[in-house]
């Protein structure tokens, strides 16, 4: 049989490469023209350790094509973006615009996954949606009975950096409008996933999804809190986990200068979306986090008062330790913070794994990127904020005389 999967970033792709390595017919399917050309050339717009391989490799073997028109399909998986608007609430445009290019090509028997972190109720949605714009379909959210086309939501639960071997074993929740919705995409995944595969409801699927990434970040809200507390009363936080970590039913996580990346700060605003009075843990835990940039901001403008023309050293950019990717990142609103309070302050920036700053940090006449070693030599007081092994490794005598401002606790 053949797939499409519309959306070709961080999930679409990889699942597309994943499902054409076992030998299944794959259509990758997105709106962005250059998107789609590297795909068929068998290229990645992103990096990600073995992805580049892998679509090259499935490219020439012919089971990954690329298009943006979407072609008729036995299943399709909807993997595009789900924002939140200003108002916190899910964005779910790209989702309706999924279902507008697959409805016109749908045929009986038929598998439509959802596979986009969305709220609850969601696939439902994507179901009546289908139902309004092919009244000759039987959809499966209008009948407990035999429906033409099973519509199912299967979350994704890789993490960056390793996507393509979590996406081969991790344990899978698959979630249907019926149960034969589930069974039905419960198969697909067993081409590939090696993981258990849990079939439930599709609403259940959906909040499991929101869970787990509420869960994380309310648990590092929870560390991000203890590091201003520790701050406040003159204690090293990393000390004070290391010794609470010790007791065996505790495990601290790691603070930082706070939550980046494009699910963990998004998706607990759909639970607080949905159930507004009752969120109130998770809404706290969101502000905590929220918070914490520009608090380091506030802690590094108090060290300059100690120089005349201090120069700050700020150490990576990416959203967490080891990858490239720049999006929703702490370390890049600090940057900016900084640079934009005090114009007079001379910001040098080393980020190992790019080659240009960013578009929000290349607009300041007072940020430069540097080598980490540059960077550190002309600083006064050093900053930082992700942790590379890069920076793990750097030799810790060049950081002598300088003001250390540690928000990864990685040189203690
Ligand atoms: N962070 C801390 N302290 C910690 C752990 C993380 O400050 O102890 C920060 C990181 O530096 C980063 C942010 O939190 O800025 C998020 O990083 P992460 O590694 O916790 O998670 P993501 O966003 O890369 O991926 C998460 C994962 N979810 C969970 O671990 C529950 C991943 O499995 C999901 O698939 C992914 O979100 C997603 O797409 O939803």
């Amino acid at each position: 049989g053949r797939v499409a999967i519309l959306g070709l970033g961080y999930i679409g792709l990889p699942t597309a490469v994943v499902l054409a390595t076992r030998g299944i017919e794959v259509v990758g399917v997105d709106v962005n023209e250059a998107t789609v050309k590297a795909v068929a050339n068998g290229e990645v717009p992103f990096v990600e350790p073995d992805l580049a391989v892998a679509v090259s490799g499935a490219v020439a073997m012919g089971n990954l094509t690329a298009s943006t028109e979407t072609p008729r399909a036995d299943a399709f998986i909807i993997a595009v973006p789900t924002p939140f608007a200003d108002d916190h609430q899910a964005d779910l445009r790209h989702v309706r615009a999924a279902t507008e290019q697959i409805a016109p090509v749908l045929e009986r028997g038929n598998v439509v996954i959802l596979e986009s972190t969305s709220p609850p109720g969601t696939t439902e949605q994507v179901s009546r949606w289908l139902g309004e714009l092919r009244p000759d379909l039987v959809l499966p959210h209008t009948s407990e009975g035999v429906a033409d086309v099973h519509v199912a939501h299967c979350p994704e639960r890789v993490l960056p950096g390793r996507i393509m071997i979590e996406m081969v074993t991790n344990d899978r929740v698959v979630g249907g409008l019926s149960r034969r919705c589930g069974e039905r995409a419960a198969a697909l995944y067993r081409v590939f996933c090696q993981g258990t595969i849990l079939t439930t409801d599709a609403a259940s699927a959906e909040m499991a999804k929101l869970v787990e990434n509420a869960y994380r970040d309310v648990n590092i809200a929870f560390a991000n809190e203890l590091s201003n507390i520790s701050e406040e009363i003159g204690l090293d936080v990393w000390e004070v986990i290391r010794l609470a970590n010790h007791h065996p039913r505790v495990n601290v996580l790691t603070p930082g200068p706070g939550v980046g990346g494009h699910c963990i700060a998004v998706d607990p605003w759909f639970i607080v979306g949905v159930a507004p009075d009752s969120s109130r843990l998770i809404r706290a835990a969101r502000g905590v986090n929220d918070a914490k940039p520009h608090h380091v901001v506030e802690q590094v403008l108090r060290t300059c008062g100690r120089f005349r023309e201090p120069t700050v050293a700020c150490l990576g950019l990416s959203y967490k330790a080891n990858i490239d990717d720049l999006r929703e990142s702490p370390a890049v609103d600090i940057v900016a913070e900084l640079a934009a309070s005090r114009p007079d302050l001379d910001v040098r920036v080393a980020e190992p794994l790019v080659t240009r700053l960013p578009l929000e940090l290349e607009m300041f006449a007072n940020v430069q990127l540097q080598g980490a070693p540059e960077a550190v030599a002309a600083a006064d007081i050093v900053v930082l904020l992700v942790d590379h092994d890069h920076f793990r490794s750097m030799s810790r005598s060049r950081l002598a005389g300088k003001v250390v401002y540690d928000t990864r606790g990685l040189w203690r």
